[in-house]
């Protein structure tokens, strides 16, 4: 009989159609591949050569103002143009493109250069939580803008070019990739997939990592990444404006506590990708969205082994050694007093 504790098996994911491969046999086998070099910790309070610090300058010769908690402004080198001309060229039906636009802007989560979100006050956290609320409503509010992509990429590990808590939004006129699957897994369900699977989880409890009252951090039955997780709110409610004051408090509460935990694991600041998914934002009405965060570290069994998505994964099916279950596990033992405050 089937042991998803023993046995290769696949685990289906209902948010973006896709398969991943588990094997949990494999958690035993040798490691002789490429160790990372552990970041070393970020001492300075302010750092003068760091873009992102308070009143120093960037690279288009702006000067940062002497902020005291969040900061946002125009990334210098964005990705997305606000008024690129409109168009879409077709060729044979296999060579298409269209035109896009967008702003992108680079938020400083607190002028603190050393301090990650594991670290700052719940206080602190809470103004990043009402800074993200008005960047989307503001930008959602533009007549082009059809989707506001909050995200954080975290650590040299994963390509981040600066220690200074910061996260990026990109708001564009057309829904990025992975929302746009999640949302045609929404519509096509009756009843709302995410109100569905978080009571489950509460349920059973097995991946569940850390709770309070309006969130829960999960391991998705269906993670690919080591230690990816989920942040699901128990009501159903489409993006974070729509969330009473206490929710605010609550999400603040949660993601600091699901990041101390990362960090406590390996005893490093722990590097990951995360972003929210949260409703549309192009005039129509949206109720089948249900508001959440995804985060993908890519760690796998220390500070120093990340896991590659190649091989097998690139040409076949994603896949993970160490179940859902046990990655849940492990995180649920973790303190949520993080390991630098002693
Ligand atoms: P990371 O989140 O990957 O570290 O990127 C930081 C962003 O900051 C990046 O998108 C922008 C880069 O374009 N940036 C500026 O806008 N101004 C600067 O002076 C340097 C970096
Ligand atoms: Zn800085």
């Amino acid at each position: 009989m089937l042991n998803l504790n023993e046995h290769p098996h696949r685990r289906w994911n209902p948010l973006t159609s896709e398969w991943v491969l588990v094997s949990p046999h494999r958690t035993k086998r040798p490691w002789q591949g490429q160790m990372e070099r552990a970041a070393a910790p970020v001492q300075l309070v302010h750092d003068p050569s760091c873009y992102l610090c308070p009143g120093n300058p960037r690279a288009g010769g702006v000067t940062n103002p002497a902020y005291k908690q969040t900061f946002v402004f125009e990334n210098d080198f964005a990705a997305l143009l606000p008024a690129a001309p409109e168009g879409r060229r077709v060729e044979d039906g296999l060579l298409v493109a269209e035109s896009e636009s967008g702003i992108c802007r680079v938020m400083c989560f607190a002028p603190r250069h050393d301090l990650t979100l594991a670290r700052m006050e719940p206080g602190a956290i809470r103004s990043v939580v009402e800074e993200w609320k008005s960047q989307y409503l503001e930008l959602g509010a533009q007549s082009d803008i059809g989707y506001v992509q909050i995200f954080e990429n975290r650590g040299e590990m994963m390509g981040a070019s600066n220690p200074h808590p910061h996260c990026q939004i990109w708001a564009s006129h057309r829904i990025p990739n992975e929302p746009a699957k999640e949302q045609r897994a929404f519509v096509a369900r009756a009843t709302c997939l995410l109100c569905d699977y978080v009571a489950l989880e509460v349920r059973l409890g097995e991946r569940v990592v850390c709770r309070n009252e309006h969130f829960v951090t999960v391991v998705p039955y269906w993670a690919l990444w080591p230690f990816e997780t989920m942040v699901l709110p128990l009501r159903h409610y489409g993006a974070m404006d729509e969330m009473t004051a206490e929710e605010s408090d609550a999400l603040a509460d949660i993601l600091k506590r699901t990041v101390t935990r990362y960090d406590n694991l390996f005893e490093i600041s722990f590097p990951y990708s995360m972003g929210f998914h949260q409703s549309p934002t192009d005039g129509e009405a949206h109720p089948e969205w249900h508001f959440h965060a995804h985060y993908y570290p890519p760690l796998l069994r220390s500070a120093t082994v990340k896991k590659f998505m190649v091989g097998y994964e690139m040409v076949g099916t994603p896949q993970r050694d160490i179940t859902a279950e046990a990655a849940a596990a492990r995180l649920r033992e973790m303190s949520e007093r993080h390991y630098t405050a002693g």
